[in-house]
């Protein structure tokens, strides 16, 4: 498959982008647009160290937990310098921590990731060598995973339930309009944004979207970022159909390491049934796919978008479910050049450079085709692979891809692009 391509130029590349966004133990997703550490795009930028600089691989995700709060929390960003190119700043958040960081998490995909360095670091035969540093990390992710279930899941529905859009890492998905109408955005106060003078407003949220995002950082700072009082009166819980798969999947993989580190896994194992038990509640059987359901009022919201394609990656299986989710699949490949759309092609609210309701990301057709891969589906499998590189070898390493006619949407030189090339030319 990539033979076509120019693979030693292409990688190169990917690890040029990775060196340039490297900021000393940890990577920016893009220097001018994102000037700090993500948590879930760290996760990823892993994946990519992992090809050729192993140690690096493993200090990204160290640095990433070094921000950890004592009770399990793993921010979403963690400021480690000043920079004025991004809104809104350590100040905004205001959680009065060492180092600065956000109030909300994201999408837990760094179990998985462990797991994998571990697999490829007994592969090289140094597994010994990583042992401390994947105890160390266990007991880390751990605390992670225990604190969604303390935090994220009030209803003990096996979900993971998300207090901010942006704790979904899919900002603007029409997943969150109808439940974004309960906030209330009259306090929310001048601002300035510093995207839309990177980029293009047109591939970026609107403002009344930010005006949401803003109104909840508002009220998480006004409850001191206690999650628990957060969890009881947030204005926004919806139960995010992408962090509730990512979840059960990381738990998977946390057992496995548990295993293999000789650690207790049956905490973790009450978390995986509980979610194998309850997440069915994500499944709308009047639209016939996984979605997101909203806590507050038990609406279900319809949209098949590129997350509720990750219910293989969950490992999640049941005939008459998965049937449905690759005849989505058969149908969106139809109206598509490049899969996986983030929405529906065939939504009214498809739009192909915005964002989170149109665009390909590649860290998401990752966990789409790894799941389709394992659970036996190869030709959608390599469909998503192959439209995945091909949209980098013809276009670049963008934050983002049209899916229609493959340009390059938001940032350039975008590290989780560049590490999901070498994840998977390689
Ligand atoms: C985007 O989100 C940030 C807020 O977290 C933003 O737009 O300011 C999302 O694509 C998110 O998933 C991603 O982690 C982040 C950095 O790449 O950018």
């Amino acid at each position: 498959m990539t033979d076509q391509f120019d693979t030693d130029r292409l990688d190169g590349a990917a690890r040029d982008i990775l060196r340039c966004n490297d900021r000393g133990g940890y990577t920016v997703p893009n220097g001018r647009v994102y000037p700090f550490q993500w948590n879930w795009d760290s996760a990823f930028v892993a994946l990519g160290f992992a090809t050729f600089d192993r140690e690096r691989a493993w200090a990204e995700i160290e640095t990433l937990f070094r921000a950890q709060w004592d009770d399990g929390f793993l921010p979403h960003i963690v400021f480690w310098q000043e920079d004025e190119g991004y809104f809104p700043g350590p100040q905004v958040w205001g959680t009065d921590r060492e180092p600065v960081t956000s109030g909300i998490t994201q999408p837990p995909v760094a179990a998985t990731v462990v797991r994998r360095l571990w697999d490829g670091a007994v592969a090289a035969g140094e597994g010994e060598a990583f042992r401390p540093r994947a105890e160390a990390l266990f007991d880390k992710l751990f605390a992670w995973h225990r604190w969604f279930a303390d935090h994220r899941d009030p209803e003990q529905r096996g979900v993971v339930v998300a207090m901010h859009p942006w704790e979904t890492g899919r900002d603007n998905s029409p997943e969150w309009d109808a439940p974004g109408e309960s906030i209330d955005v009259s306090n929310v106060g001048e601002y300035t944004r510093r995207d839309t003078g990177h980029l293009n407003a047109k591939m970026r949220p609107t403002k009344l979207e930010y005006d949401r995002y803003l109104a909840l950082v508002q009220y998480g700072r006004a409850q001191g970022w206690d999650h628990a009082k957060i969890a009881t009166g947030n204005p926004f819980k919806v139960a995010d159909v992408g962090m509730s798969m990512i979840l059960l999947r990381a738990n998977r993989d946390l057992a496995d390491l548990a295993d293999i580190l000789g650690c207790d896994r049956s905490a973790i194992d009450v978390w995986i049934a509980r979610s194998e038990a309850g997440i069915g509640w994500l499944w709308d059987e009047v639209r016939g796919t996984w979605c997101s359901r909203d806590l507050l009022t038990g609406r279900h919201s319809g949209f098949v978008t590129s997350a509720s394609l990750l219910s293989f990656y969950a490992g999640l299986s049941n005939p008459r479910k998965d049937a449905a989710m690759l005849a989505h699949i058969e149908r969106i490949s139809a109206r598509v050049q490049f899969l996986m759309p983030s929405l529906d092609p065939d939504d009214p609210g498809f739009q192909m450079v915005r964002y989170w309701r149109g665009p390909v990301w590649a860290v998401v057709n990752w966990m789409i085709g790894t799941g389709l891969a394992e659970a036996g589906h190869r030709r959608w499998a390599e469909r998503v692979r192959g439209d995945t590189l091909a949209l980098i070898a013809r276009k670049g390493f963008y934050e983002a891809f049209s899916p229609i006619d493959g340009s390059g949407s938001g940032g350039d030189d975008f590290s989780w692009t560049a590490a999901i090339w070498l994840a998977w030319s390689t």
